[in-house]
């Protein structure tokens, strides 16, 4: 009984670990405080003719309006109710969004922030992006409704209210996080307009969501609620398709809150991942691309099948979150790409690239005290992400995922997805190569002098053009053609001082 029980919930349960991206569309991007007419554009422009599964937007649920910095990217993790209605847009500007994405085949996950409303400290009044009014003394957010009643004040034990410390699993569940109001997740009234929050975004036809300060939230909270979610929209899902659920939980060893607790609900953010990568790229702490070779579980990581995994996100790009200085961002950009490179050609996990916008990083005392500026505005409205003649972002849009590098190792996940890890060969230091069955290859240079060697690619003979360097056009290479020969061997040939110290060939990039 016990054993049949345990088989129909892994039957039941198992949908929610699917992405519902399209084959061929294996990662997904990030793209951060974007509007949802521009993410619209972009699905039908760029994102699915160029083989990405989907996108993770920014909280589309209305917040406050901070004025204290003005208008910081942070103020959209205030909630202060769960119309949609933001600066990204309103709720038809959504619903287009997720309409003409889905149409291409391009996913939707939104960004559900349901640990909390709104700071304690914010002023009451009407100060949100639909104005709905609020009053965070009194706890009192008529829009959802919420009363004081349903916020987790009572089981606090802390002095100042906040959580204070990291060791006590209580306080960092039913405390308020940096004073941001808590919500009494055990009840089934907050459950209630939780769920019906999320099934709206559901029937408007999002594929998933990333769950907000999920460490935050006991798992079997965040397992009930979900236990109340719709199926997919069956105009673009199967039918009894469940939502991707992957859930925000910093676990860097050294807490008594652990990642694992959250698997019975979905994936979880593998945070390790760009912190040691970080530092491997970085050759600090005496770390070298060749210790790379067992690089998954074996380096203290979850499991592949349950672990979202990126180089960089929205806080630890900027400072905040987990992983310190040895973060790789747009900022680092030639290591940057070769950390988004190693990520996508290789097997663990799924894989998020991230796409940011510029603030005029400024560091006194080792701090960036700009870290709060938020996106490209004209006077709080966000700006449109303008398209140069050269594929290239304007008005302040970094857009990496248009960068030719990154944009070509989406491009090779997709390819190589389902192939086994092989030929690994390094030479002891930061120099390393590897490959994907028959479907790809991919040779690194971290060192300070030139890599010149022959290798198993364990590709087909022929010309192959390099994604790094250039672009395969039609029977062209704008790049560095390899040459594999019948043997399955080629010679490669990378300067450390390349623009891109890196070369990746793959089946489609065959001449
Ligand atoms: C401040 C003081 C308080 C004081 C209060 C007075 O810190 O002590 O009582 O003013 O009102 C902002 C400010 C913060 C401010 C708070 C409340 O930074 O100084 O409190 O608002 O007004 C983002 C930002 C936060 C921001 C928050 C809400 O990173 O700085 O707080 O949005 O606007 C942990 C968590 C993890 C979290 C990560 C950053 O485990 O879950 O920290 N990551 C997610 C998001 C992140 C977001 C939140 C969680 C919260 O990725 O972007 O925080 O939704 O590791
Ligand atoms: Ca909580």
């Amino acid at each position: 009984m016990k054993f049949f029980l345990l088989l129909s919930a892994i039957a039941f349960c198992w949908a929610q670990y699917t992405p519902h991206t399209n084959p061929g569309g294996t990662s997904i991007v990030h793209l951060f405080e974007w509007r949802w007419a521009d993410i619209a554009l972009e699905c039908e422009r760029y994102l699915a003719p160029n083989g990405f599964g989907g996108v993770q937007v920014s909280p589309p649920s209305e917040n406050a309006i901070i004025n204290n910095p003005p208008r910081p990217w942070w103020e959209r993790y205030q909630p202060i109710s769960y119309k949609l209605c933001t600066r990204s847009g309103n709720e038809d500007e959504f619903k287009d969004m997720v309409t003409r994405c889905n149409n291409v085949g391009v996913r939707i996950y939104a960004d559900a922030v349901i640990n909390h409303m709104c700071g304690s400290g914010v002023s009451a009044g009407t100060n949100s992006t639909c104005g709905s009014y609020f009053n965070p003394g009194s706890k009192d957010f008529p829009a959802v409704p919420y009363s004081h009643w349903d916020f987790n004040d009572g089981k606090c034990k802390t002095g100042s209210g906040d959580i204070e410390n990291y060791t006590d699993p209580y306080q960092v569940r039913d405390c308020r996080l940096v004073s941001l109001l808590d919500l009494a997740l055990e009840k089934d009234y907050v459950r209630s307009k939780i769920a019906e929050y999320l099934n709206h975004l559901i029937d408007i036809g999002v594929a998933g969501f990333r769950i907000d300060a999920s460490k935050h939230m006991w798992p079997g909270d965040v397992k009930a609620i979900l236990d109340k979610l719709h199926n997919l929209n069956t105009s673009w899902f199967p039918e009894g398709s469940k939502a991707f659920i992957y859930q925000e939980v910093i676990d860097m060893g050294g807490e008594p809150i652990k990642g694992s607790e959250y698997f019975g609900n979905g994936h979880v953010t593998e945070f390790k991942y760009g912190a040691k990568l970080g530092t491997v790229l970085r050759k600090w702490n005496g770390e070298k691309m060749s210790y790379l070779k067992n690089w998954g579980e074996d380096w203290g990581f979850m499991p592949s099948d349950k672990a979202v995994v990126f180089v960089d996100n929205h806080d630890n790009q900027r400072g905040s979150g987990a992983g310190g200085a040895s973060i790789l961002t747009f900022w680092d950009s030639r290591l940057y790409k070769m950390g988004v490179g190693f990520m996508l050609a290789h097997p663990y996990g799924f894989t998020r690239v991230m796409s940011s916008f510029h603030w005029p990083r400024y560091f006194e005392n080792g701090k960036d005290v700009n870290a709060w500026v938020g996106p490209p505005n004209n006077d709080g409205e966000i700006k449109e992400v303008t398209i140069n003649p050269d594929t290239t972002c304007g008005n302040d849009w970094v857009c990496e995922h248009r960068w030719r590098q990154i944009k070509n190792m989406v491009a090779f996940r997709n390819v190589v997805d389902g192939q086994p890890f092989t030929n690994w060969w390094d030479n002891g230091s930061n120099q390393v190569a590897f490959g994907r069955g028959d479907k790809g290859f991919i040779v690194f240079n971290n060192d300070d002098w030139s890599l010149f060697v022959t290798l198993q690619t364990g590709l087909p003979a022929g010309t192959y053009c390099d994604v790094i360097s250039g672009d395969k056009s039609d029977s062209n290479c704008t790049g560095i053609k390899i040459y594999v020969s019948s043997d399955g061997k080629a010679n490669f040939s990378i300067s450390n001082s390349a623009e891109d110290p890196f070369i990746a060939i793959h089946a489609d990039s065959k001449l």
